[in-house]
């Protein structure tokens, strides 16, 4: 086996080269070698001073994180290994490229000099992972750049391009090229005559910030934008103690710090999401030879809120789309939209007119269906109906070319129906985008049963292109997502009419941390579009009951029309408790005979989310999500869902699946007893009764 770390050496320069792909994770093996080879390096009297460089495509991208889930990291100590190079006999230079990350730029940090190619990016995202740098991170980076630019960079996680490195002081000098290590030879031609300054020893920044308020005023700013977070306002600790503390102390510090984040919560449910993320990518039984087909021109069908937003992804990744709505009013509404969205993110400066005008021009309306001959993906965005989406796919079957992926943008519907008005099922798909599409990051891909291994890779791939986070599902009704959230949404109701008020039910759910509550989110959606699918569900036999929905008039459309299940002031989106509904609500508690009783909101989130996990354990066993990760990143990235409580089903872990079994069961009893057939979901998961009889606690 080849060793992860080399030493070598070019004239008076020893070059410690790491080299663990894919992303020279300081693994043990990793760390114990750039001892080994800086060691060996100190002990070289050819030579003068040291590199420290990645092999392939980047420097350090941090900790082995995998390491963190299999229970800690063996000897040696990151601090060990940045010790050896700070305090070394000879200058150590960091040549950074691709990405200088976490653990990666502590051993960066820890150098005397760190010098970058221009594509190179520094950052310490550990915040992502709901930890903080453990390795020094936060007393080296303070030392360099002062309280304010650490706090920022470490509670955002932010990563920053090498020029705004080289303008913060973090990289001392940006060469040319692609290439680190030419970069760090030719720097250490000019490498000043010693000593060479330990970032520990810098001062100078820390004086400036000492004794201000500028801690307390990121803890209070962080208190709101990471409500119920824990590791950010431990990153203000650990920076604060630079400023406090002697080096050392500060280092001390800072590992009580990253040691109580690590044993919480909500690390397990960060660092499950980041591997859950790039799980989703995996589809075991596509042959490993699969080719995706060419994808040159996209037609999108339907030039509404949803259509046009699927418009707007391909155009912003520069991929040519034609539009098309039969109605030509309709289709210039649409482009108008489609041009006011972008107009609106050139005001708010983060987009360039040229762009802009680039993005525009790549969005071709059409109202005939031969101009979609060329297409080689046909998006379908039409209304939520089987008869709409039946004619649509007849015609396209008509128009497309040979080989051309029909995409159907349904929520809810079946695929293979769907597909079946064709003669290629094989090259039809699901692609389920999140409203509003240009920003929703989730893409729902369906796989109906005849759907060919390279029509999902296209899809997947396509979606990777367009920067959304493709989930693969299988053909059920609503698919993962929304076949969830029909029971989240009713089991807010039968919330409300137990005694809590639509308001209470919503701020609970904020307090969880999800980013809107299951009203408001009813509201934006549309209650018109939800009141539609619900009537066909009813009559399919599908749903147990939506007890206040069906009782609300139905001219309340939601935020649309200023009236949903709150009211909105004309061009408000701010929600305000409307009589009218109190109204329905107090109706339907008397004809019932029903006491509202006071539930805290403890209890409102817990039975919220509860539906999601009961459901979600449905749908695992069933095979329609091929992982409870993947049912999580649905839940992320399509409806708001805080990835630091690790999505549905990873909270239902850290919560205990006995636990959340117990209570499902109570639920259930609590229906059943109450003789309200609203409550039938609550009936539990088999899967989620066979795991915790097996004394389980994971999905996977
Ligand atoms: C830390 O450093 C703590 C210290 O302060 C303190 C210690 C005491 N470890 O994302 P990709 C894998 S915390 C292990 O698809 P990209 C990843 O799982 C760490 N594995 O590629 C995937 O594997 P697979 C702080 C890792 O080009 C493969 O590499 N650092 C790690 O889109 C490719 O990854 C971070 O949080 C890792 N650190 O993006 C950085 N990183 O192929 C986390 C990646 O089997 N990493 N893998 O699915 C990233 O942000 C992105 O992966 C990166 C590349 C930007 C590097």
């Amino acid at each position: 086996m080849t060793q992860p770390v080399r030493y070598d050496r070019q004239g008076a320069i020893g070059i410690v080269t790491i080299d663990s792909p894919p992303v020279n994770a300081l693994s043990q093996a990793v760390r114990q070698g750039v001892i080994d080879c800086v060691g060996q390096g100190y002990a070289d009297p050819a030579v003068t001073a040291l590199v420290i460089v990645g092999a392939g495509r980047t420097f350090i991208a941090g900790a082995d994180i995998t390491e963190f889930i299999k229970g800690g990291m063996a000897d040696p100590d990151l601090n060990d290994v940045n010790a050896l190079i700070e305090n070394g006999p000879k200058p150590v230079i960091a040549a950074l490229h691709g990405t200088a990350l976490g653990g990666g730029l502590e051993v960066a940090l820890s150098c005397h000099y760190r010098v970058a190619v221009p594509k190179a990016q520094v950052g310490l995202p550990e915040v992502k992972l709901g930890i903080l740098p453990g390795g020094g991170g936060t007393q080296r980076l303070s030392r360099l750049v002062g309280a304010k630019t650490a706090i920022e960079m470490i509670t955002t996680g932010t990563f920053l391009p090498a020029a705004k490195a080289l303008a913060l002081g973090i990289i001392d000098h940006v060469g040319e090229g692609a290439d680190p290590l030419s970069v760090a030879l030719d720097f250490a031609t000019r490498l000043p005559a010693g000593p060479h300054t330990r970032t520990r020893d810098r001062e100078e920044k820390l004086a400036a910030d000492r004794g201000t308020d500028v801690f307390d005023t990121a803890r209070a700013a962080l208190a709101k934008s990471a409500r119920g977070q824990f590791a950010p306002q431990r990153c203000v600790d650990a920076v604060e103690a630079a400023f406090t503390l002697p080096f050392d102390e500060g280092l001390k510090r800072e590992r009580e710090l990253f040691t109580e984040c690590m044993a919480h919560d909500q690390a397990k449910a960060l660092i499950h999401v980041f591997f859950a993320e790039r799980a989703v990518t995996k589809i075991p039984d596509l042959p490993a030879d699969v080719t995706p087909r060419k994808l040159e021109q996209v037609a999108v069908l339907g030039s509404g809120t949803m259509g046009g937003g699927i418009a707007m992804c391909f155009a912003n990744a520069g991929i040519p789309v034609r539009l098309l709505d039969l109605d030509r009013a309709a289709l210039d509404r649409g482009i108008a939209v489609i041009a006011k969205n972008y107009a609106g993110t050139v005001a708010k400066g983060r987009l360039s007119q040229a762009d802009m005008d680039k993005r525009l021009s790549l969005i071709q309306p059409t109202t005939d269906y031969a101009d979609l001959a060329d297409a080689d993906l046909i998006v379908e965005a039409v209304f939520e109906d089987m008869d709409v989406k039946a004619k649509v796919f007849r015609r396209l079957d008509e128009v497309a070319k040979p080989g051309a992926i029909l995409a159907s943008n349904t929520s809810t519907l079946d695929l293979d129906a769907i597909a079946a008005n064709t003669s290629r099922p094989a090259d039809v798909i699901g692609m389920h985008f999140f409203s509003p599409a240009n920003v929703m990051k989730l893409l729902e891909v369906v796989r109906g049963r005849h759907t060919a291994p390279d029509v999902i890779a296209t899809a997947m791939g396509v979606g990777r292109k367009i920067g959304k986070v493709s989930v693969l599902v299988g053909n059920c009704d609503g698919f993962v997502g929304n076949r969830m959230v029909q029971y989240y949404a009713t089991e807010a109701q039968r919330l409300v009419i137990e005694g809590a008020s639509v308001e209470q039910v919503d701020k609970a759910a904020l307090e969880f941390g999800l980013a809107m509550g299951p009203f408001a989110m009813g509201d934006l959606a549309g209650l018109d579009v939800m009141g539609f699918i619900r009537a066909r569900r009813v009559a399919a036999g599908l749903i147990y009951g939506t007890p206040l929905s069906d009782r609300i008039d139905p001219s309340r459309k939601g935020q649309k029309n200023g009236r949903g299940w709150y009211r909105y002031e004309p061009g408000s989106r701010t929600p305000l408790p409307d009589p009218e509904i109190t109204a329905v609500v107090d109706a339907y508690r008397a004809e019932r005979g029903i006491t509202p009783r006071e539930i805290g909101n403890e209890e409102i989130a817990r039975r919220l989310i509860y539906t999601l996990v009961n459901e979600g354990a449905r749908i695992l066993d069933e095979g329609m999500a091929m992982r409870s990760g993947d049912i999580d990143i649905v839940y992320i990235y399509g409806y708001g869902f805080p990835a630091w409580r690790g999505g549905p089903m990873k909270f239902a872990e850290l919560s205990g699946l006995d636990k959340v079994l117990a209570d499902i069961s109570r639920y259930h009893a609590d229906a059943v007893a109450a003789g309200d057939a609203d409550g039938a979901y609550w009936e539990p998961a088999p899967l989620l009764k066979r795991l915790v009889a097996e004394g389980r606690n994971s999905f996977g």
